[in-house]
């Protein structure tokens, strides 16, 4: 196994007896296995699609047909549009294998960054407010967030870590919403950018001493809450490293401008955003 819970190619055919070939073929004619591919292009399967291959596996044995076979998996599992109320439910229900299966689908079906946009933040949300409006408890909260954080974390680890002067992600001081951040890093490496995700709540003197250690030339910020920019000096955002960008909820432009960063609106662009600016 290369890192947790991936495989590739050669393990998954160790694994479960089926050769590289069959793999490719089946992925081409009915999308399952679905892998996550190597900034350079290399399959790694993940452990729930060699679970899932070692059932077709049982089922061809008892005489299955491998469309069948495929077909009876894909169709026991939930509906794309589904998703994201089904996550919410299972997480709410501390079932964590079937949270795991379902965001794995989500993976399947929708992309790594369909599933965080289309499935993982509206859940995130959901749990959150629910937590706000004091339907969900702490402890429900907490293990749903710990869930999808991981998540996250797991594709970010996914996506690779191209080389280069690194790009600092983290949030401002204070600020403990931490998967804005998260998504941020997981954009920029999907993109070729060697962003590095330091947690959430840096002190700023740190994080421009770490900037400076590293030659790191730019710093991105994600802020959901408004006040903690508040409470941050005129121009302090501006000695952390050559480029500093700010996005998030609770940044605006007029706020960037007064702690002497750049503003960026969304993710997608994000990545333009620090090219253009290079
Ligand atoms: C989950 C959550 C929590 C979790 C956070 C867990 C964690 N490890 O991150 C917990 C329970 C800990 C929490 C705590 C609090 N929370 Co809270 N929380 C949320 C919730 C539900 C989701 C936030 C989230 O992670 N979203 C996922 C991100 C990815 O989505 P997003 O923020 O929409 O981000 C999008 C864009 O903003 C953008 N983006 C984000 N970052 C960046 C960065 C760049 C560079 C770019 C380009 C774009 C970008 O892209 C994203 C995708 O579209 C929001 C509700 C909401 N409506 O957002 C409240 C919310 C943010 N929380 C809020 C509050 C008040 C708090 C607390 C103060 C509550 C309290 N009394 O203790 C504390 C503060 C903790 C702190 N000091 O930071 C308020 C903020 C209100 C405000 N405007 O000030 C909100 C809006 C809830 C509400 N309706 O009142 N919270």
């Amino acid at each position: 196994m290369t890192r947790s819970g991936v495989y590739t190619i050669s393990e998954v055919e160790a694994l479960t007896g089926f050769s590289a070939e069959v793999l490719r073929q089946w992925e081409r004619r009915y999308g399952f296995p679905k892998p996550e591919r190597t900034p350079g292009g290399h399959r790694l399967y993940r452990a729930e699609d060699v679970e899932a291959l070692k059932v077709i596996r049982r089922w061809l044995d008892e005489g299955a047909t491998p469309q069948a076979a495929i077909r009876r998996l894909l169709s026991q599992e939930a509906r794309p549009g589904e998703l994201p109320q089904e996550l919410l439910a299972a997480l709410l229900a501390a079932d964590l294998s079937r949270a795991e299966a379902l965001f794995r689908r989500s993976v399947k079906l929708l992309g790594p960054e369909g599933a965080l946009r289309g499935v993982l933040v509206p859940v995130l949300r959901e749990v959150g407010e629910g937590w706000h409006r004091g339907e969900v408890s702490v402890a429900q909260e907490h293990l749903a967030t710990q869930f999808l954080r991981s998540r996250l974390q797991e594709l970010l680890d996914l996506a690779g870590y191209p080389r280069g002067a690194p790009i600092l992600v983290t949030t401002p001081p204070g600020e403990r919403h931490e998967l804005g951040a998260m998504l941020a890093a997981y954009y920029l490496r999907r993109r070729g950018f060697p962003a590095l995700y330091l947690g959430p709540d840096t002190p700023l003197s740190d994080l421009e001493a770490l900037a400076r250690e590293l030659g790191a030339r730019t710093v991105v910020l994600s802020a959901l809450l408004p006040d903690t920019l508040k409470a941050l000096p005129e121009g302090s955002l501006k000695g952390l490293a050559p480029r500093v960008f700010l996005g998030g909820q609770g940044a605006d432009p007029e706020t960037a401008r007064r702690l002497g960063a750049t503003y960026a609106s969304d993710l997608e662009a994000l990545p333009q955003a620090l090219e253009e600016e290079a």
